[in-house]
């Protein structure tokens, strides 16, 4: 955001690979809203678009290929938001010269390649990149958790997730709602349950008639968890509501709810409600800060605090298990390396 920083130390000079919706996000929010860190450089192979970008801020500079950018010595860190399959690649390359990452979900298309990052990373002998789920960062899941963890409530026994969309576009296929959308609630469980995930099952239910040929949605994702412990999700993301995201952890001694309402609940003229927010970038936008500011502060001490690249590689081995169970309908087994 500032060249001056809190400790007099240079701020965090980030990249941003990827300048789509996400991406873009992401480069004002460095360049605008995180402290101790400034936007220095952006890479997209839509040249045009980087360039626009680019120009709405000082001093960045616009790379063609993001391998170079990764290369750079002007950038110390790289926030990662193009497409999951050319992310094997870029987070490699910020392995090798020892750059910090913030790595938007999902980790990898697949598991091997998830995996190959978990066993390079390590090799390299020190944590370097840290992936987006941000909802770990969002104030009311990270009250949810810490009243979990004080053990006020009691076990956890049972979540119940909702996760819908106003709607997405028509090459939003079946397999993309439970990589790209359901992901969230593979991490948001194995977060607040502290456990692996053992077993994954995708339901079917008729699609609403909003849904692409072919497309299943809804979707309807059961998860078994090491302990026990079990979690239900409604996917949607043709919903035409709006962006709406809950989760309801059902423990012992009573249970806590997260996503209600966010904003200004009115009363008026004999009604009451609020607003649903259009999307995610708006419902999540102080958790994507948190992550960020995080995620900087770290990179600058020189340590990785978020979700790491096990936490992305747990979430694709789910993920990949919930394709096959939503082609066949059966419950799958899943099991990490
Ligand atoms: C999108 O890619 C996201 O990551 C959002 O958080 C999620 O809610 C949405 O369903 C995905 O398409």
């Amino acid at each position: 955001m500032t060249e001056s920083t809190q400790d007099g130390r240079r701020p965090l000079r980030v990249g941003v690979i990827g300048v789509g919706m996400m991406g873009a996000d992401h480069a004002e929010r460095v360049a605008n809203r995180i402290a101790n860190a400034e936007l220095v450089a952006v890479a997209d192979p839509d040249q045009e678009r980087a360039t626009a970008l680019a120009a709405g801020f000082d001093g960045v500079r616009v790379f063609a290929d993001p391998l170079e950018l990764v290369a750079d010595p002007g950038v110390d860190a790289v926030v990662i938001a193009s497409p999951g399959f050319v992310h094997e690649e870029q987070v490699l390359a910020c392995l090798e010269h020892g750059k910090f990452a913030l790595c938007e979900k999902p980790l990898t298309m697949d598991a091997e390649s998830s995996l190959r990052l978990v066993e390079a990373e390590r090799r390299g002998g020190r944590p370097l990149v840290q992936v987006g789920f941000m909802r770990r960062f969002d104030p009311e899941y990270a009250a949810m958790k810490s009243m979990l963890d004080s053990g006020d409530l009691g076990r956890l026994l049972l979540v119940h997730n909702v996760h819908r969309n106003k709607t997405v576009p028509d090459s939003f296929r079946s397999e993309m709602i439970v990589r790209d959308s359901l992901v969230h609630e593979v991490d948001v469980c194995r977060w607040l349950f502290g456990e692996e995930i053992v077993e994954i099952t995708v339901h079917s239910p008729a699609p609403t008639s909003n849904a692409a040929e072919g497309v299943i949605d809804p979707q309807v994702a059961v998860f078994r968890m090491a302990g026990g412990g079990m979690a239900t999700t409604e996917v949607f993301v043709k919903s035409t509501i709006g962006y709406e995201v809950r989760c309801e952890a059902s423990a012992e001694l009573g249970n806590a709810t997260v996503g209600l309402g966010s904003g200004v609940f009115v009363r008026s003229a004999n009604r009451w409600g609020g607003e649903v927010p259009d999307d995610f970038r708006v419902r999540f936008a102080a958790a994507y800060d948190l992550e960020v500011q995080i995620w900087v502060d770290a990179s600058r001490r020189g340590e990785v605090v978020g979700p790491t690249t096990w936490d992305g590689y747990a979430s694709t081995v789910v993920c990949e298990a919930g394709m096959e169970s939503l082609k066949s309908g059966a419950p799958m087994k899943v099991e990490l390396s």
